[in-house]
């Protein structure tokens, strides 16, 4: 069989193509296949734009069946997906666009006449996911005959090129192979003993690893039935519990669950299964939701470049402020800075090995080796310790680098663009606790004269989420005898910016 991640996933689907694979919440009920259907159209008509396997297919849509459809047909294709957050600016797009040189680009109807320009710069057939649009995807491929071919792959070839933000601020794309996506939603499904009946609801974009690789994935794989909500609202999603066996989540929707009176312990007794993960829980959120509905939330840590490499056991203890056991087949270390392991218990960088870890970034042989130590192990860039029964805590980051919602911000990109304004003379960003973000961004500045609107003048350059949440001015940033801004300082000084 190829190793086409869509075979590997169709091959799991129900017999009976008639059972429900998606429920929308306005109540549409997708069938297994209605699915391959509608991503045999999309096939079909990308076949015949000339796309081949091995080409990246971009896309930028609001979450729908329609999305879910086309990740799968670029699968099916054997292109490789670039999924791209909507939140992203045109000026954003521009840096994934010149860097991913994609085949298609597929983007919302509202946002077509934004796009045009970007997408015939880069020589990209612009298509947009739904009924509206010039160049409407969806119309088109609904005069097709379903194409059912699947394209052969192999396990190393590249099914995923998901963008991360780097060091430098721009970001990187890594690459993650059919073998690399198949493994890890076949040993998570194991793990967390997904079966028959299974419900989950889906409240995660579909853009980023957890909502598309850990949730969609393992649902694909499981058979449905997944109640795909456009995004996550607390109310909501206690409403559907009653229906549902499974939620994943990011630790802002915990504790916007837990701000909510619906959480009950009745409202989630049916519920086997929360998972949180993509930032840190706090012991403090997971003790409130098992005091609440008496379950113990289920932590995992993981990475784009990675997928999942550890997680607390679904038997046995599930224990609060650490990240569980490295995944079978998974191997972690705590190193020092030249990738000596550490013994149990003391902190280092994490290092993972195992058949989770990427290809690389894209286009950036020497970053990528960079990363890798030569025994194969990925320097992962979070500080951690291993216990000696080899329970993983997350400590730190060596990375600069604050995560926001579940979303990803890297000060430096928030740094230039902030520099670029006029009246700005330096900044600083950083996370600062925050009761519904966990971190929020702040941004610290110097400036000549009275700046105005700071926030506002990166609207048209940063996607929302990066935008700082408070722009504080000094009179000077704290540094280092090396001239370096003590970014710590800054950290301790306005902890406490959003308390109570
Ligand atoms: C939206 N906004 C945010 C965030 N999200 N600001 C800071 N941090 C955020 N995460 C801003 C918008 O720009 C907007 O601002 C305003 O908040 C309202 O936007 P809206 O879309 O209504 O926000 P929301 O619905 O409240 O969304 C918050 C959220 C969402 C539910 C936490 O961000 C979310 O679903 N996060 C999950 C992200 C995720 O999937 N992470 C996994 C990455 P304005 O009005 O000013 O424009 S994968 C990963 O990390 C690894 C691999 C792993 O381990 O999983
Ligand atoms: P991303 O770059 O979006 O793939 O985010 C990966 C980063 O999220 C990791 O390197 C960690 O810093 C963080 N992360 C993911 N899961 C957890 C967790 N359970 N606890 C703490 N940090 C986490």
């Amino acid at each position: 069989m190829s190793a086409s991640l869509f075979a590997r996933l169709a091959e799991r689907f129900p017999a009976e193509r008639g059972r429900v694979a998606i429920e929308t919440a306005e109540g549409a009920a997708v069938t297994f296949a209605d699915l391959l259907e509608h991503a045999g159209r999309i096939t079909a008509l990308f076949k015949a734009s000339g796309v081949a396997p091995g080409d990246r297919i971009a896309v930028q849509v609001e979450k729908s069946v329609a999305n879910v459809a086309l990740y799968l047909a670029v699968l099916q294709c054997g292109a490789v997906h670039v999924p791209l957050n909507p939140a992203y600016t045109p000026a954003e797009l521009g840096h994934f666009l010149k860097d991913a040189r994609p085949k298609v680009l597929v983007c919302d109807p509202g946002s077509e006449a934004a796009l045009a320009a970007l997408a015939k710069q880069g020589s990209a057939w612009l298509f947009t996911l739904g009924a509206d649009g010039h160049g409407s995807l969806t119309a088109q491929a609904e005069g097709l005959p379903s194409d059912r071919a699947v394209a052969a792959r192999s396990g190393e070839d590249i099914a995923a090129i998901l963008y991360t933000s780097g060091t430098t601020g721009l970001s990187k794309g890594a690459m993650l192979s059919h073998d690399n996506l198949w493994s890890n939603a076949a040993t998570l499904h194991a793990l967390w003993g997904f079966r028959p009946g299974d419900v989950l609801i889906h409240a995660l974009p579909l853009y980023h690893t957890h909502g598309l690789f850990v949730a969609l994935n393992l649902m694909l794989m499981n058979g449905g039935r997944i109640l795909l909500l456009p995004r996550f609202d607390a109310d909501q999603v206690i409403g559907l519990m009653a229906r549902a066996t499974v939620l994943m989540g990011v630790p802002t929707f915990y504790t916007r669950l837990l701000a909510s009176e619906g959480l009950t312990r009745e409202a989630a007794g049916g519920m086997r299964l929360f998972v949180s993960g993509s930032a840190p829980l706090l012991a403090r959120t997971h003790a409130d939701f098992e005091a609440r509905t008496g379950q113990r939330i289920l932590e995992r840590y993981g990475m784009t470049e990675t997928g999942m490499s550890a997680s607390n056991p679904l038997h046995g203890e599930r224990r609060a402020g650490t990240v569980g056991l490295a995944l079978p087949g998974v191997a972690l270390r705590v190193c020092d800075g030249e990738g000596r392991a550490l013994p149990p218990g003391e902190v280092g960088v994490l290092e993972v090995r195992g058949p989770n870890v990427f290809l690389g970034y894209w286009n950036l042989p020497e970053k990528t080796a960079a990363e890798f130590r030569a025994d194969g192990y990925f320097i992962t860039g979070d500080l951690a310790t291993i216990a000696a029964d080899g329970y993983v805590s997350i400590v730190g980051r060596a990375k600069d680098l604050i995560i926001s919602g579940g979303l990803n911000v890297y000060p430096k990109e928030v740094e230039t663009a902030l520099d670029a304004l006029p009246g700005i003379v330096e900044s600083a960003v950083i996370g600062v606790p925050h009761p519904d973000l966990g971190e929020a961004v702040v941004a610290v500045v110097t400036a000549t004269g009275e700046p105005g609107d700071l926030a506002g003048a990166l609207r048209d350059r940063l996607a929302g989420f990066k935008i700082p949440k408070r722009v504080l001015r000094v009179e000077a940033l704290p540094r280092n005898a090396m001239g370096k801004v003590q970014k710590n300082l800054l950290r301790e000084r306005f902890a406490g910016l959003f308390a109570g």
